[in-house]
């Protein structure tokens, strides 16, 4: 048997309750096989990928709160740290219900790969909690956060790990986080990025994801001969991805034709009007529905759907696995031309081989929505220099690394003999940056 299929099939039997981990694992490994098998004898000896697709270190920790009825609630918090080859871990939070140690894993093995793709020196860490931010008042969410940062506090640093946001975790969350974490360490660093900016935050941080992903795109078209001016997009989610690529398809001139959260979607054949969802989603927290009622173009549909528009670009921006084969087959029937990933692995496997036999461009989340890390990491520099950056700085600069991840991935495509097969370039160019620094770095 091969190096890498003893890898997967070492990964699958270790792992059995975590399919989201071995999903991402496969998807990676499979497309590292070129280069993998032209060093198989160096990498073997190393257990280079059996290094790789173990994290150094996995912290799981009780997290006791008080609700607003004097009830004490109890979730489970996570910190995967899953390596540190080229820079201090790094990667967000997330607070959702179906948090669990197989899901941080998927995310921080995939954000290894993202944040060496960015050319800057992070390392690949992710974490979280299985607790719900919606519907608990703001004190409560204090409270949980609070006692979250009281355990994780024991771990992170601004040169050894700085978490930030994911699902569930916007500035609300982030400004208790750090309020907490200064107390306990009586610091003041960076230890967290997406700071508000009256403390330490980037301009154009809470922009970057949504921003990211549409220069990438953008980038991608041009690549292949085409101008995104005109195009329609359908996009997925409502939160902080989802808005701000919708903000950046408006500015480039595409119309937005719909969005969704986890309960429904909207179809707006006016293209999505970016304040008012904006008020929803941002200041009120409200649902879809809220934007339906003020806005007489727009129809609100529950359940999913969206991928049965009719558009020249699909945008996932909500969460992994909301695309599946039968919503490629409705993409492609339709005639889309690119799908980018704003999101951690929206698309299945299943789903993404179909796209891409199709000849659509597919741009891998790892590629296309890492101008939220990458912003980040400018994030940290700034507080490193105690200095702030102008939003155009920030933002010439996300554009800059976006295109050269593009190129970067379209390169690494080509190298292997896979033109066009941006899954594969981005793996590999994110790959040989981790598997260098590690065989430098000797048995650790
Ligand atoms: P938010 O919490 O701001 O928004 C998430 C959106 O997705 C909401 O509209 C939410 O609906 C919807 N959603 C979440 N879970 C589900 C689900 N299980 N089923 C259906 N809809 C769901 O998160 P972000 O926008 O920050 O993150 C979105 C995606 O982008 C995630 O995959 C994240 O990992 C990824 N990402 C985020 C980055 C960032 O900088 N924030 C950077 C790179 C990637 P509802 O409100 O109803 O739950
Ligand atoms: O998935 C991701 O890249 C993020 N949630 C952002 C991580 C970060 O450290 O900004």
């Amino acid at each position: 048997m091969g190096y890498v299929d003893s890898v997967l099939e070492e990964v699958t039997a270790k792992n059995p309750s975590e399919p989201e981990f071995i999903q991402a694992v496969n998807e990676v490994l499979e497309s590292l096989r070129p280069v993998i098998e032209a060093n198989e004898t160096k990498y073997k000896k190393e257990a280079l990928l059996e290094r790789l697709v173990n994290p150094e270190r996995q912290i799981k920790f009780r997290v006791p709160w008080v609700d607003d009825n004097g009830q004490v609630q109890v979730n489970t918090g996570y910190r995967v740290q899953f390596n540190g080859a080229i820079g201090p871990y790094k990667g967000g939070l997330r607070f959702h219900p179906s948090v669990n140690l197989g899901i941080i894993k998927f995310l921080g093995f995939e954000q290894t790969f993202k944040n060496s793709l960015t050319g800057l020196p992070i390392g690949g860490g992710k974490g979280g909690s299985d607790f719900d931010p919606k519907g608990k008042s703001d004190r409560e969410v204090m409270a949980f956060c609070q006692s979250f940062m009281t355990e994780l506090c024991k771990y992170i640093g601004p040169d050894t790990d700085v978490p930030a946001g994911d699902i569930g975790v916007g500035a609300r969350e982030i400004g208790y986080l750090f309020g907490q974490y200064k107390r306990i360490r009586s610091a003041y660093e960076g230890v967290l990025t997406g700071k508000g900016l009256s403390y330490g935050g980037s301009l154009a941080r809470k922009e970057a994801t949504g921003y990211g992903l549409l220069y990438l795109t953008q980038e991608l078209l041009n690549l292949n001969g085409i101008e995104i001016e005109g195009k329609t997009a359908i996009v997925s989610g409502s939160g902080n991805v989802a808005i701000y690529a919708i903000e950046k398809a408006c500015h480039l001139g595409v119309k937005c034709l719909t969005c969704s959260d986890s309960t429904g979607w909207i179809y707006d054949e006016e293209g999505i009007d970016i304040e008012l969802l904006k008020e929803v989603k941002e200041v009120k927290r409200a649902r879809l529905t809220e934007y339906a009622k003020a806005r007489p173009s727009a129809v609100y549909h529950e359940g999913r759907g969206v991928w049965g528009i009719k558009a020249d670009i699909a945008l996932p921006c909500a969460t992994q696995n909301e695309l599946f084969i039968e919503d490629a087959k409705e993409l492609v029937k339709n005639g889309v031309t690119v799908v980018a990933e704003g999101a951690n692995m929206p698309t299945t496997i299943e789903a993404t081989k179909y796209l891409m036999d199709h000849q659509v461009i597919f741009a891998p989340g790892k590629a296309a929505n890492a101008g939220g890390v990458a912003t980040s990491a400018l994030e940290m520099t700034q507080n490193s220099e105690r200095l702030s950056w102008t939003f155009e700085e920030v933002d010439q600069k996300l554009q800059t690394i976006m295109i050269n991840i593009t190129r970067t991935m379209d390169k690494a495509a080509k190298k292997y003999k896979h033109p066009g097969n941006y899954v594969l370039g981005a793996n590999i160019a994110g790959f040989e940056k981790v598997a260098d620094a590690m065989s430098f770095q000797g048995i650790v």
